[in-house]
């Protein structure tokens, strides 16, 4: 049996009255790990660099082993820039070679880099006309099949930051979705500034995204114009998913 943990947090109440997201994390783990984990989110959620919350949700939710489905992890590329303008530059070009169409990859530019509301989830942007749906998704209920694989992936490219870690599981259940061409994310980490392009079978990480110090990111994920809303909105909340390793050469 395999557990769903989940935390979030927020300063100036709950998300949903308004409250400024902090932190959130998501894992599936084993009954044996459970107390660590939530002690490990609880510090997370305490200690954050965006201050202190003061109001943290944890959530645990039994999961049948039976209804996980197993995804493939991304391949891990990294191109480091002299300036935000060059990142932006490289991750509108890995945008356009995805299908993408200008007026989408501008819109999710533009919701990312004036969150100042600190929205938490990602938005959903149609792909080929750039409409932003009024609904923002937080993805849930991933992790990676085996610690240790997803760690030496990471390392075979190089990485190995819990960001890193994070972040390649979730985009990599985002983008096995058949409705996903992409995703664009940064941080909203004022202490971290690299973010991600992902489309195809790669993760692009690309740095510098932001200026240091600037507690302004997000992610969107670019959606086909035929995508069915709540199929897609169930599979990202809700299914829960094992990201696999398993096949890849290097590990
Ligand atoms: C986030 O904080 O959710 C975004 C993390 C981006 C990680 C990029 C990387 O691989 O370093």
């Amino acid at each position: 049996m395999v557990y769903s943990i989940r935390m979030r947090a927020a300063k100036g109440g709950p998300h949903e009255q308004g409250g400024s997201h902090i932190s959130g994390a998501e894992r599936l783990v084993s009954l044996e790990s459970l107390s660590r984990i939530s002690e490990e989110f609880l510090q997370r959620a305490l200690q954050h660099s965006k201050g202190r919350p003061d109001f943290i949700n944890l959530q645990i939710d039994e999961i049948p082993d039976e209804s996980i489905v197993k995804v493939p992890a991304l391949t891990v590329a990294t191109t480091e820039s002299s300036t935000i303008k060059e990142s932006h530059r490289v991750a509108t070009q890995l945008l356009q070679q995805a299908h993408i169409h200008e007026q989408a990859i501008q819109s999710a530019f533009t919701k990312l880099s004036q969150n100042t509301e600190s929205v938490s989830g990602a938005w959903l942007v149609n792909a080929i006309t750039g409409e932003v749906y009024p609904q923002t998704v937080r993805v849930s209920r991933m992790d990676a099949e085996s610690d240790a694989d997803i760690h030496r992936h990471l390392q075979h490219f190089g990485c190995s930051s819990v960001h890193s870690r994070e972040a390649l599981i979730l985009a990599s259940k985002v983008l096995a979705s058949p409705f996903v061409l992409g995703e664009l994310c940064w941080s909203d980490d004022p202490d971290y500034t690299t973010g991600y392009v992902s489309y195809s079978t790669t993760y692009h990480r690309l740095s510098p995204m932001k200026v240091y110090g600037s507690p302004i990111g997000g992610r969107a994920f670019f959606i086909t114009e035929e995508a069915p809303l709540d199929t897609l909105l169930q599979y990202f909340t809700s299914t829960p998913t094992w990201v696999t390793t398993k096949g890849l050469h290097h590990v």
